[in-house]
């Protein structure tokens, strides 16, 4: 398949580009956080998704590769927005193997150190699903990266088992609700029948508040969903309605809009 023939060299030619999305604080709307989401431009594939090529490089083992040159290079764009005035947060996510791989979190240290970035400015999302990799193995290197003052999120809750025991058992400090939770919360209308409940997103930013985390509404699409986060109490949002995923110029302008 020509992905598997492509990947391998991709970042050699210069075809991975990072792009940014902010993290609003609500209802104020101010941004307060970046997102980098990878994109690999091929000239004979077109612009290929991380959901598409993740995988790929996860079987080829350059995951560890791609995801160290996406937080290298969203450090560096960081500091130019740190020297710019903007003390936003950068969120990466990285790949289940890469989180437990030995030497990760010495090298999340030393890349942040290099570009002069405090370790709490540093967000590492893992998702849910990403976590039956090897839950110990998790659990230990998010409490590790926490320990030197990174910060972790919980990428992705609600899409998939969205376990209680494992949100208890997970050090992390952002819980992210999916955007299907908060989508189907919003449609909701009195007599629906249940499971299309709008009380659950309620429930969730309520639970995750019980256990101390951070709350972001991830995937508002629209104006009606941003108020159904702000009125089940989450103060952070991202999604398209707020802000899509650009490159860093675009970004930077976004940004000198919401001063
Ligand atoms: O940007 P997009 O919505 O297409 O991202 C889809 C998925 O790919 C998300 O779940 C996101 O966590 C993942 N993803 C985006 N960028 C990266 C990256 O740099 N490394 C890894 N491992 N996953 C990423
Ligand atoms: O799994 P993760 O949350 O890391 O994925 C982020 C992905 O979600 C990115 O690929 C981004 O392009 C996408 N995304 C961001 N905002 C929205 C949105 O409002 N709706 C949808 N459907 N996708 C979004
Ligand atoms: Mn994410
Ligand atoms: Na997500």
């Amino acid at each position: 398949m020509d992905l598997e023939r492509e990947l391998p060299g991709a970042l050699e030619r210069g075809e991975f580009d990072v792009v940014y999305q902010p993290v609003l604080a609500l209802p104020e709307r101010q941004p307060v956080g970046v997102e980098a989401l990878l994109r690999w431009r091929n000239p004979t594939l077109g612009t290929v998704l991380p959901t598409e090529l993740m995988p790929v490089a996860e079987d080829l083992g350059i995951a560890g590769e791609i995801d160290r040159w996406v937080l290298a290079t969203a450090c560096r764009q960081l500091t130019s927005w740190s020297a710019a005035g903007r003390d936003l947060w950068l969120a990466v996510n990285v790949s289940p193997r890469e989180l437990v791989s030995s030497d990760f979190v010495a090298r999340v240290k030393a890349v942040l150190a290099e570009h002069e970035i405090p370790l709490e400015r540093l967000v590492v999302e893992v998702a849910e699903a990403q976590v039956a990799f090897d839950v110990p193995a998790v659990v230990t290197q998010l409490g590790a990266l926490r320990a030197i003052g990174v910060r972790t999120a919980l990428d992705d809750f609600g899409a998939g088992q969205a376990s209680l025991a494992q949100l208890r058992r997970l050090p992390v400090d952002l819980l992210k609700i999916d955007g299907t939770v908060v989508a189907a919360s919003a449609n909701w209308q009195p007599g629906d029948p249940p499971g299309h409940s709008r009380p659950l997103i309620d429930v969730v930013v309520s639970l995750g508040k019980r256990l101390g985390l951070e709350i972001i509404a991830e995937g508002l699409e629209s104006n009606a969903q941003v108020s159904q986060a702000e009125a089940a109490g989450c103060h952070l949002g991202q999604g398209f309605a707020l802000a899509h995923p650009a490159p860093a110029e675009r970004v930077e302008a976004f940004l000198e809009d919401h001063r």
